[in-house]
C-alpha cells in the first residue's frame, strides 16, 4: 500500500502518528511519504529553520514536546539566554538547544551545497523514521502575510509575535513561481494508492503545498482517491489561529466550506471527514460531490487519533 499525506506541523504531524498506529494495529504493509509544507520556513541567526519539517520529524521520532506539539522534549534554553544580552536576534521566537542543533546541521548541509530534500533525508536517517519525509519544494518558498497598512511579515512573525491579532489583506508565497515539486513528491502522488489531507491548516500548510508548481497537477492526474480530514470543528480551528487565515482568503472556517474550497482551488478532493458535531455539513458536502463522513475527529491520544486515521484510510478505500 503506498500512501502519501500532505501535511503542515503540528495537526498533520500527530496524525500520521495515528496512522502508523492504525497500520501497525491492522497489520497493513504500507510505504508512507510526508510531503511537508516549508512556506513557514525562514532564516534566523543565519541558521535554516523549517519548523513543519522539524515538527513531523520529531514527532515521528517520539522525541517531540507533546504539550506544546513542536519543538524537542527534554530541551534547554543555554543559546537564547546567552544571545539576548547581545541584543541580537528575535525574542519572539525560542529556539532550544537540542532545536538549534537541528538547524545548525541542516545549515550546514545546505552550505555544502545539498539540497532540502538531501538535507532532510540525511535528518531523517538519524531518526530512522518509519516514513519517507520529504519537503514539497527544495526551492525556498516563504508565506508572508500582507496586512491592511501594507506591512509585510514573515508568516511565522504574524503567527507566533502577533498571535494573528490582524486579519491580513492577503498572503504572498514568495519564490512559489520558481519552485516546483522537490524529487519524488509527483511521483508519490501519482502512484500513491490514497493520497490523505491531515487536520492541518488548509490555508498556509494545505494551500501552500497545493500551491507549488507541479503538485495540483499531480493531484488531478492520480487515480488515487484524495480524502481528508477537517482541522476544524463546530466552526472553529481545534488549536491555533486557522479561521484568521480562512478571513484572508474570504473562505467560512467550517468544516464544509473548507473541503468546497479546497476542491475549487486545487481541482480535487473526493471525500472529506467531519465530527460528529458538524455531520449536519455531510449532506451538503455528498451534494457537492464530496462524500462526506461524520465521525469523532479530536486527537486526543493515539487511540482516538488512529481511528481517525483508519475512518479516512476507509474511506479511501471505499472511493477508490
Ligand atoms: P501547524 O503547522 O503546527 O500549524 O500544524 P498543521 O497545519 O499541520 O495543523 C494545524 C491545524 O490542526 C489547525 O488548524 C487545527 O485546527 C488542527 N488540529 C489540531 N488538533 C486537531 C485535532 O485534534 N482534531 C482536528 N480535527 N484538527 C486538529
Ligand atoms: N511556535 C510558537 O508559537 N512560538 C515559538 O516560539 C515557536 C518556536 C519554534 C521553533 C522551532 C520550530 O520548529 C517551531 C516553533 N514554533 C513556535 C511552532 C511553529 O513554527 C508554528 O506554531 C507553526 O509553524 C504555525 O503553523
Ligand atoms: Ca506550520
Amino acid at each position: 500500500l503506498r500512501l502519501v499525506v500532505l501535511s503542515g506541523g503540528v495537526g498533520g504531524a500527530r496524525f500520521t502518528r495515528g496512522l502508523l498506529a492504525h497500520l501497525d494495529r491492522t497489520g497493513l504493509e504500507a510505504d508512507v511519504t510526508v510531503v511537508a509544507n516549508t512556506g513557514d520556513d525562514m532564516t534566523l541567526h543565519g541558521l535554516r529553520i523549517c519548523p513543519d519539517l522539524d515538527t513531523l520529524m520529531y514527532t515521528l521520532a517520539g522525541v517531540v514536546h507533546e504539550e506544546q506539539g513542536w519543538g524537542r522534549r527534554d530541551e534547554t534554553r543555554r543559546v537564547a539566554d546567552e544571545l539576548a544580552p547581545y541584543g541580537v536576534g528575535w525574542e519572539w521566537f525560542t529556539l532550544g538547544d537540542r532545536d538549534i542543533a537541528t538547524h545548525l546541521a541542516r545549515t550546514s548541509l545546505l552550505a555544502a551545497g545539498a539540497t532540502l530534500s538531501e538535507a532532510t533525508a540525511r535528518l531523517s536517517a538519524r531518526w530512522d523514521l518509519p516514513v519517507t519525509l520529504r519537503p514539497m519544494a527544495d526551492e525556498p518558498v516563504e508565506t508572508h502575510v500582507e496586512l491592511a497598512d501594507g506591512s509585510l511579515l514573515h508568516f511565522e512573525e504574524w503567527w507566533v509575535r502577533t498571535r494573528a491579532a490582524e486579519v491580513p489583506r492577503r498572503f504572498v508565497q514568495v519564490g512559489v513561481d520558481e519552485a516546483s515539486a522537490a524529487p519524488g513528491v509527483v511521483e508519490a502522488i501519482t502512484g500513491a494508492d490514497a493520497v490523505i489531507v491531515p487536520p492541518s491548516n488548509p490555508v498556509v500548510s494545505v494551500g501552500t503545498i497545493l500551491g507549488v508548481p507541479g503538485i495540483a497537477e499531480a493531484l488531478s492526474a492520480t487515480a488515487a482517491p484524495v480524502v481528508g480530514v477537517s482541522p476544524l470543528i463546530g466552526g472553529a480551528p481545534v488549536r491555533g489561529m486557522a479561521d484568521a487565515c480562512l478571513a484572508a482568503i474570504g473562505v467560512a472556517a467550517t468544516a464544509e466550506a473548507v473541503a468546497v474550497d479546497l476542491r475549487a482551488r486545487h481541482g480535487r478532493l473526493d471525500g472529506w471527514l467531519v465530527d460528529d458535531a458538524d455531520a449536519a455539513a455531510v449532506a451538503g458536502l455528498r451534494e457537492a460531490g464530496i462524500e462526506a463522513l461524520a465521525r469523532p475527529l479530536w486527537m486526543t491520544d493515539l487511540d482516538a487519533t488512529a481511528a481517525i486515521a483508519g475512518a479516512a484510510l476507509g474511506l479511501a478505500f471505499e472511493l477508490a
